[in-house]
């Protein structure tokens, strides 16, 4: 009932963050009537997103870049994927939203508004890696069911917040605390209120990382409305199913959060590999933590033509979950020779790492260029899809990209 009445109020609250005008006669709406403002259909309109990205569902909206596309160093708005697995909240009071803090492991359950948040503590600014556990996916087989995303479904946005581990300190935390879960105020696609869309987590060693973020900000602006306005949870470098979008509630839990998309399958694979095709029991899956070491080509795009003799220039972005990327190379050979490409460091932990190579050809003809990142712990992108799994995640396969030189 509490959440009916709380999307009720919120839905008609104020129109100013949507249309930047007042509803004059506002109080006059029907009820249940959408102003024709916000009837818009045209999803890049809608969303403020580059014609060039690509949608792979309506209901609910999912939308992915394409490599070329996530060519910034800092993703912005107009080419961040989307990802909803319910209806993104119509029209949203920032003035009226509460985040309350509760659970079993919270010694004193709190709520604050934004302005308490933003003024009791410190604000901090990261750049954070956020990448969709089902991102290329589409290249499984057998294929795997869900969104088929091929490789844009991965942002590097700035975002501005208050550390998680700071409003957990203030409410106080008891020592058998193991993980936080988010409470959101999507619709379920039911369209039924009573409905959680998704409410997962994370373990309380990411929840104490200073990167960690209740954030407010996306890029230095409010965050758009489909990617959590007012408030969300961001913890980069984990699948992003993670980081919750339009927070109400984050719950200190004593156990492993088991709210909707926690369970099994979801963003889990097999604790041990499978062969394709196989049937794993709910019981042998494992939740995904740090997402795998990976990397994307974002220049040139895909079919660019050269001359003979020019050297082409090529640059990108490296990621490795929760560790750094230390090496980077390219092919021209189908991996069968590597050539290190120059590797800069992150702007910060969890933030994506950029990388340029000069890259000559031998003659004329066809070829690709296939990147490889290496992470911390030594390991590497597979050249092609890695292990299958039910659910097709964490295929971080090298990214690869045909060049004509004529
Ligand atoms: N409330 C809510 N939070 C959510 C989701 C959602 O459907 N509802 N989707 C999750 C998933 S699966 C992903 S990949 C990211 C996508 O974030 P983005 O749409 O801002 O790129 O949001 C996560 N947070
Ligand atoms: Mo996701």
């Amino acid at each position: 009932m509490e959440r009916r009445k709380f999307i009720k109020n919120t839905l008609l609250g104020t129109s100013a963050t949507c249309l930047g005008l007042d509803i004059v006669f506002s109080s006059n709406l029907p009820d249940n009537y959408i102003p024709i403002a916000f009837q818009e259909t045209d999803p890049f309109a809608l969303f403020n997103k580059d014609k060039d990205m690509q949608i792979l569902n309506d209901k609910p909206w999912n939308i992915e870049a394409q490599a070329h596309l996530l060519n910034d160093n800092i993703t912005p708005n107009k080419y961040m994927f989307i990802r909803n697995n319910g209806l993104i909240p119509e029209i949203l009071d920032a003035r009226q939203w509460k985040l309350t803090i509760d659970g079993e492991s919270v010694k004193n359950a709190t709520s604050f508004n934004i302005q308490e948040l933003k003024s009791k503590f410190k604000q901090y600014t990261y750049q954070l890696t956020l990448e969709c556990g089902g991102n290329g996916r589409s290249e499984f087989n057998p294929p795997a069911k869900g969104n088929q995303w091929t490789v844009g479904a991965v942002s590097s946005a700035e975002w501005t917040g208050v550390r998680l581990k700071d409003v957990l300190n203030d409410v106080g935390i008891k020592s058998n605390a193991v993980y936080v879960g988010y409470h959101a105020i999507d619709l379920h696609l039911s369209q039924d209120p009573e409905k959680e869309v998704i409410s997962r987590g994370i373990p309380m060693k990411k929840a104490m990382q200073d990167e960690t973020l209740i954030a407010f900000k996306m890029n230095g602006k409010d965050i758009p409305r489909a990617h959590g306005f007012p408030l969300r949870l961001v913890a980069g470098g984990y699948p992003a199913s993670a980081s919750g979008k339009w927070i109400n509630r984050l719950s200190v839990r004593n156990k492993v959060h088991d709210g909707p998309k926690m369970e099994s399958p979801s963003y889990r694979v097999p604790c041990d590999p499978v062969a394709p095709g196989t049937q794993v029991k709910d019981e042998d899956m494992c939740i995904i933590e740090s997402m795998p070491v990976k990397s994307l080509i974002t220049f040139p795009k895909s079919g660019a033509i050269i001359k003979k003799g020019n050297t082409l220039k090529i640059n990108g972005h490296a990621w490795a979950g929760e560790l750094e990327v230390i090496k980077m190379e390219y092919s021209i050979d189908f991996g069968v020779t590597w050539q290190s490409c120059k590797l800069e460091k992150p702007a910060n932990r969890f933030a994506w790492q950029h990388f340029q190579a000069d890259v000559n050809f031998p003659k004329t003809g066809y070829y690709e260029v296939w990147a490889r990142a290496t992470d911390t712990n030594g390991r590497s992108q597979p050249m092609l899809v890695p292990g299958w799994n039910p659910k097709g995640y964490l295929n971080n396969a090298c990214h690869r990209i045909a060049i004509k030189v004529s």
